[in-house]
């Protein structure tokens, strides 16, 4: 069977700077890339964000190899971390300009719609060292006056915007997991640090309102949605299901795009006294800037049911995760190391949902993919990898969107994860995921069974069931 997609679709697939630009030459240090001493145990290999696909300095041989796979978008991030001298008078560097300009510049020459993002977890370290990072409000009008630069620098040519990458991975994992620097566990600064990510996405919308200098421009936010199923119909599961939703899902979506959090939630974290803080003119400044499309990371769902902590425990440590607890459901097809369960249909659940309750929202898929390890021993005798279960994962998740499509569904595009295998936060190049196989030793970059099979998809828009 054949699958035909709109005219106009965008194909395309997402990066990040911080994962693929190597430390050359930056004005400060972000998050991850400070901590030198703590390498070997940190992550995996022990190999930092200092080893990447050299995208600072060979990006037009990148852009070149992401052409031959058929990327007609790209969305990458321009790092905070680069592009401000002095992060409290914020000023640009002006050698960070010419970077971003000439990489943005080749994309368009290349015929690839850049999309940017402006935080990809990557707060400059000595945000977090001075003032807590997310924690602190000044920070978050810091994050507007940075947005505000790369608007006023590049919004001419880019017409799409994002303000955040997965905000509530930051939430969960440096405040709820200790995955992610600071490394904590306190579920009361993770409520904070919510509202403040949330407040310095609406800041942000409302600088682009001022600044941007494109007719065609617009501007959102990319969340990484994870639908709940509760593992029964039992009361207790299902309410642990709406519990779950209403923090790793709800909160951002509503917000974003709504401008207004959940009133659920809202009373549930006064009940339990841990609402944020917020000033007078809060509310108003997030309702009237929502965004006006909605980037959707789709990896996996997420399974909950009734948590069994005790009465005592859940008094003395509150955490949004103490109404539902998580499991891996068995015998499942699982993508990478995660634990993440591949479950495709998924996808047209949200896309459902978006049209539904969110007003058909313009939106895309900004991220899917599949991590596997140690793919060198899919290698043919040319070199090639023969990543069959790539396109197989990829062809079923485009299934499910497609479907969601003929009925009605506002989804204008489907980015893969991700172009070149990159650098990732812990488990650095243990998963690879890239179209493009990178050999971190020699540099030496190639093209993937998954590529040619992309690029004809890309060019057709016709997809093989
Ligand atoms: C998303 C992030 C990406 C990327 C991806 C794959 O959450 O936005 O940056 O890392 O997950 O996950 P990982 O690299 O951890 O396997």
């Amino acid at each position: 069977m054949e699958l035909k997609f709109q005219e106009n679709f965008l194909w395309g697939a997402a990066t990040s700077g911080p994962q693929t630009e190597g430390r050359f030459k930056k004005q400060h240090d972000n998050v991850f890339d400070y901590d030198f001493d703590h390498y070997q145990e940190r992550f995996w290999g022990g190999i930092g964000p200092d080893t990447t696909s050299n995208f600072f300095n060979d990006f037009r041989e990148d852009i070149k190899l992401m052409k031959a796979a058929g990327l007609k978008s790209i969305r990458t991030s321009i790092q905070w971390s680069r592009l401000i001298d002095d992060l409290e008078k914020n000023t640009v560097n002006e050698k960070a300009v010419d970077f971003y300009n000439a990489v943005i510049n080749e994309f368009i020459a290349q015929g690839i719609r850049p999309m940017i993002n402006l935080n990809h977890f990557d707060l400059p370290v000595e945000l977090l060292k001075t003032y807590g990072g997310w924690e602190s409000r000044h920070v978050v009008d810091l994050y507007a006056g940075f947005a505000a630069k790369c608007f006023a620098e590049f919004s001419d040519r880019v017409s799409d915007w994002f303000t955040f990458n997965e905000p509530m991975v930051v939430v969960e994992c440096a405040y709820l997991l200790g995955f992610h620097y600071p490394d904590m566990v306190d579920g009361k600064k993770a409520v904070q640090v919510a509202y403040h990510l949330q407040l310095a996405s609406s800041l942000a919308i409302e600088q682009y309102r001022k600044i941007n200098k494109n007719p065609e421009g617009r501007i959102g936010i990319i969340l990484n949605l994870t639908p709940s199923y509760p593992a029964t119909e039992k009361i207790e599961d299902l309410k642990a299901a709406e519990i779950a939703d209403l923090w790793q899902n709800r909160l951002f979506l509503d917000a974003s795009i709504k401008g207004e959090f959940p009133e659920e939630l809202v009373s549930l974290l006064q009940e339990e006294n841990v609402l944020w803080q917020s000033e007078a003119e809060d509310l108003k400044r997030i309702k009237e800037n929502k965004v006006d499309l909605l980037g959707v990371n789709y990896y996996h769902p997420s399974r909950v049911q009734e948590p069994e902590y005790s009465s005592d425990s859940l008094a003395q440590d509150w955490r949004p995760d103490k109404y539902y607890a998580s499991f891996n459901k068995r015998g499942v097809r699982m993508n990478a190391d995660r634990g993440w369960e591949i479950h495709p249909q998924t996808i047209y659940e949200i896309a459902k949902r978006i049209q539904e309750d969110y007003g058909n929202v313009p939106w895309f898929i900004s991220e899917n993919g599949m991590g596997v390890e140690n793919e060198e021993r899919f290698k043919d005798e040319e070199g090639q990898i023969q990543d069959d279960y790539r396109i197989i994962f990829t062809t079923e998740h485009l299934f499910w969107l497609h479907k969601a499509i003929q009925e009605g569904s506002n989804c204008f595009g489907y980015h893969v994860w991700t172009p070149i295998d990159c650098w990732s936060w812990r488990n650095s190049y243990k998963n690879r995921y890239g179209l493009i196989s990178l050999n971190i030793h020699t540099q030496v970059k190639t093209l993937k069974k998954s590529a040619y099979w992309y690029k004809n998809l890309t060019d057709s828009s016709l997809l093989q069931v």
